[in-house]
């Protein structure tokens, strides 16, 4: 079965197609990464800064996850990501994405050992 931390890497990493990022990359990414499959998944968002820097705000300031858990950091630096949210009319099987793209700091819980990152919390 897949890890945590490489199911992280599926969903929530692409360090290299930044900043060629059009309208159709959330419609594009959500398929080619799996989360269209048995349901749309609603709200994803892809960091475009390199795995190692990723891994590296497991390290940074420690802050409460919105359900309350204490495993989560948000990463000292504004880093590159793209969020993409469902649209409204979008019915399963056909999921439509709107792309926004931002810059902002990271919110991720980290689990493991290796202490990586497993869970996207928010952005902020
Ligand atoms: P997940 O299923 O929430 O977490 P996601 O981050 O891709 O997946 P498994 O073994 O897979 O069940 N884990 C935690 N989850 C939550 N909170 C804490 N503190 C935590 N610590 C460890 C992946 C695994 O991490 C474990 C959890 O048990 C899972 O283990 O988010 C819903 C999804 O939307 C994404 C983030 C979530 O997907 P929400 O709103 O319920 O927190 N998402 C959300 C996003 O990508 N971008 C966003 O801006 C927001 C708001």
């Amino acid at each position: 079965r897949e890890s945590q931390a490489k199911k992280f890497i599926r969903q929530h990493m692409d360090p290299d197609s930044y900043p060629n990022i059009g309208s159709s990359y959330c419609n594009q990414m959500m398929r080619r990464r799996n989360m269209t499959k048995g349901r749309c998944k609603p709200v994803n968002t892809f960091v475009h800064e390199p795995l190692v820097d990723v891994q590296a705000v497991c390290f940074q300031e420690k802050v409460t996850c919105k359900d309350g858990q204490s495993d989560c950091y948000q990463s000292s630096s504004s880093m590159s990501i793209t969020d993409c949210r469902l649209t409204n009319g979008s019915k399963y099987p056909n999921c439509a994405y709107r792309t926004s793209q931002k810059k902002r700091h990271i919110i991720v819980a980290c689990n493991g050992n290796p202490y990586v990152p497993v869970h996207f919390d928010a952005s902020v």
